[in-house]
């Protein structure tokens, strides 16, 4: 017979209803994988009680949906912390890349590395936001830039949620940076990230794909010949855009239906109609935006007015967010973007699902994965709040609670 759990005595914030979505007194039944009722203990059906073959006591914890960091470069190897030494004497972060640093430096340490020696240091790094009640992650290539060390740093990618109580979803990042062997011949790299995406999406590691539209990255019209090549193979886009320059990319990237466009600090009125138009989901990177000092501001008033979703990510990478905490991206989000806590919430649980183009998680409601996580907290909006300090108590992950 197939177990069915009662997890009772919660405080349930399901996120549903575009609010917090209250319920004390609450009650969570988890078959299999999933929610099969959710609701006041007091309305639970009769015959759903009987057919409860365990239960749980949440000892009346306030409970949200498992947290998604729908953005993150998980897998390289070394650091970049003397880069943050020279940014900190006054080089910018496009000069250390036009002077090969950056994330070149990456690559090279990335190529270096051994799959054990990333694959350890990526289970750190999952591990550690896992602990703040992280239940779904998207995990980017683009460090390898070459066939055999995308398809390498993919592959870890998928270990990592085959070992860990984790969800990972894997982003083709190849149109990352020029790898030095394509030296003055971009276009030329671009036919080749375009090549791979079919082998790549063939061995089953790519879930997306994903472009850097930049200046110091690539243009629009090379980003258009990777998303000609993803919709080819029916792959969805997403897109960092508009992060240090204006280029155009989030209406490029609304043109091909993209999930989501990502950073957008320079995004103007016509990306965001785009964007709204396409249905994309725009996620901010507060952490970029903290660690690279930059001043201007993703138009969040314009997003929410237009009501493009907010999604929020840490954007883990060693270069512009060497952070791993997604707690800290809520208060950043609220103290530095002047989001709301619930907007905050939102975007790291239902508009983060929607950013990685999953329907069955970010709210607590019948027919949702049953990822959860109870909180040592009265009210959802302490999220935001507290800083440097993780409340996270328990997590289930797939109906199964994580052993810490
Ligand atoms: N934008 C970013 O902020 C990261 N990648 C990107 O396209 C930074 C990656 C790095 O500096 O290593
Ligand atoms: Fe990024």
């Amino acid at each position: 017979m197939e177990t069915i759990s009662l997890w009772c005595n919660a405080r349930l914030a399901t996120l549903q209803g575009g609010t917090w979505g209250l319920v004390d007194g609450a009650a969570m039944l988890v078959g299999g994988d999933s929610l099969l009722w959710v609701g006041p203990l007091a309305e639970l059906p009769a015959q759903w009680r009987a057919r409860t073959t365990a239960e749980h006591d949440l000892g009346g914890a306030l409970v949200t949906p498992g947290l998604i960091d729908c953005h993150t470069h998980l897998v390289y190897g070394g650091q970049r912390a003397r880069e943050f030494e020279l940014r900190l004497q006054g080089a910018s972060y496009e000069e250390i890349a036009r002077a090969g640093g950056g994330i070149r430096s990456t690559v090279a340490a990335t190529r270096a590395a051994s799959n054990g020696a990333l694959l350890a240091a990526a289970r750190k790094r999952a591990t550690a936001l896992m602990a703040e009640g992280v239940t779904t992650i998207e995990i980017k290539s683009g460090y390898g830039l070459s066939l055999a060390d995308e398809q390498r740093c993919l592959a870890l990618a998928r270990q990592l949620g085959r070992e860990l109580p984790l969800a990972v979803r894997t982003t083709y990042l190849g149109a990352h940076a020029l790898p030095p062997e394509f030296d003055g011949r971009a276009d030329d790299y671009i036919t080749a990230v375009c090549a791979w995406m079919p082998q790549l999406h063939a061995l089953g590691l790519v879930d997306a794909v994903d472009a850097f539209c930049e200046n110091i990255g690539f243009s629009p019209a090379q980003t258009r010949r990777v998303f000609e090549a993803a919709r080819a193979l029916g792959l969805p886009v997403k897109l960092h855009a508009e992060q240090l320059s204006n280029q155009g990319g989030a209406a490029l990237a609304a043109e091909f239906g993209a999930l989501s466009c990502d950073h957008l600090e320079h995004l103007d009125t016509a990306g965001i109609g785009a964007m709204r138009a396409a249905g994309s989901v725009a996620v901010l990177l507060p952490g970029a935006y903290y660690f690279l000092r930059e001043t201007k501001m993703p138009p969040i008033a314009e997003l929410r007015a237009q009501g493009v979703p907010m999604a929020l990510a840490s954007d883990h990478n060693p270069g512009s967010s060497p952070g791993l905490s997604l707690l800290l991206m809520l208060n950043m989000a609220c103290t530095l973007f002047r989001m709301t806590p619930l907007e905050a919430l939102q975007g790291v649980t239902l508009h983060a699902a929607r950013a990685l183009g999953l329907a069955d998680r970010g709210t607590l409601a019948a027919g949702q994965r049953a990822d959860f996580v109870a909180w040592d907290l009265d009210h959802p909006n302490e999220l935001a709040y507290w800083f440097g300090h993780n409340p996270c108590r328990r997590v289930v992950v797939g109906g199964t609670e994580r052993i810490r």
